[in-house]
């Protein structure tokens, strides 16, 4: 099964990787050079040794191709990931003026008390992006991530390239060339403009035989909860594009710089891989829709899939 090349990963990082500081400070085991093939016409890869929430790699990813950089779209759809990055600006803003809140990731996850201070001031922003329209567009926007640099990137001339559109109509009109590519490593927003430097930051397009294949380059992979999560995503877009483009779906390749599972996730990978991978769920995706910029989540449904429980670990801040 398909999910093998990410259960060898998790061994290659656990059992050859270096001890490695890093930003968070957290500690991690890493290696440096790792790539994985996930034949898409074996199931889509969903994992199945662990819950991976397909819900919330769907709605993030209709963000990016929308272009959208509010997280108010992700609150609509109930998904929380980006949160912490908007309220980062929130808390540091003169207009904020609620209780401390420096350092909330580290403290929310070891001190109770602050924890139960910083749920309440993240519920009162989530309502405030989601009910009030000058808040949302002053603090909900996360500024230079993966939706403009796919769909409005800026040039030096004052231009905006559409990334995104133009792969599309070059895999339409041009399937055997090599420079079907997208770029969200913009040297010009590192690191000033940017809450996260993009971690996927360029992906390229191959068609053969009538197949459309994409491999990622990803530049930093947090193996036990990112990269799960990365994998099913592109995989995603990589079906939406084909469908699209009329064109069956081939290999998605993982290509990772820094591969690198924290301290204090190894227990949790232990777990996983003491579990045993099923068979892939199968992605339908609404026959009637053609442009991927049309699509909603209720155009995108996963059959067949019966994880393995999911499995907590605190994300390195
Ligand atoms: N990370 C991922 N995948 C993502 C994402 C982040 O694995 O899609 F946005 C992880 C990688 C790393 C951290 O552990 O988040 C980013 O930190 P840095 O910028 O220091 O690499």
């Amino acid at each position: 099964v398909g999910e093998k090349a990410y259960l060898e990963l998790c061994t290659h990082v656990l059992t050859k990787g270096i001890k490695k500081e890093d930003r968070t400070n957290t500690g991690t085991y890493s290696v440096f050079g790792y790539q994985m093939r996930f034949d898409l016409t074996e199931g889509f890869p969903l994992l199945t040794t662990k819950r991976v929430p397909f819900r919330l790699i769907a709605s993030e990813l209709l963000w990016f191709i929308n272009g959208d950089t509010n997280i108010r779209f992700l609150l609509e759809h109930n998904n929380n990931i980006w949160n912490e990055w908007a309220f980062k600006n929130w808390v540091e803003s003169d207009a904020y003026t609620g209780p401390d809140m420096t350092n909330f990731g580290n403290r929310s996850q070891t001190d109770p008390v602050f924890n139960e201070a910083y749920q309440e001031e993240i519920r009162k922003f989530k309502s405030m992006i989601l009910t009030d329209d000058v808040f949302a567009s002053k603090y909900g926007d996360l500024g230079s991530v993966y939706g403009k640099q796919w769909r409005d990137w800026e040039t030096s001339k004052g231009e905006t390239i559409d990334q995104l559109k133009d792969v599309i109509h070059s895999i339409k009109t041009n399937p055997d060339s090599r420079r079907h590519i997208v770029t969200a490593w913009n040297p010009e927003d590192v690191p000033s403009n940017m809450a996260l430097p993009p971690c996927h930051t360029m992906f390229q397009f191959y068609v053969a035989d009538g197949r459309l294949s994409c491999q990622l380059y990803q530049r930093s992979g947090d193996v036990f909860l990112g990269v799960p999560f990365n994998i099913a995503s592109y995989a995603l877009l990589t079906h939406l594009i084909a469908h699209e483009c009329g064109l069956k779906v081939g290999d998605f390749i993982h290509t990772i710089g820094d591969a690198h599972i924290y301290s204090n996730h190894i227990a949790q990978v232990e777990t996983q891989l003491s579990r045993s991978p099923k068979q892939f769920p199968a992605l339908f995706l609404n026959e009637r829709k053609m442009s991927i910029f049309d699509f909603t989540m209720d155009d995108m449904k996963i059959e067949g899939y019966n994880p393995e429980p999911a499995i907590k670990a605190p994300v390195a801040v």
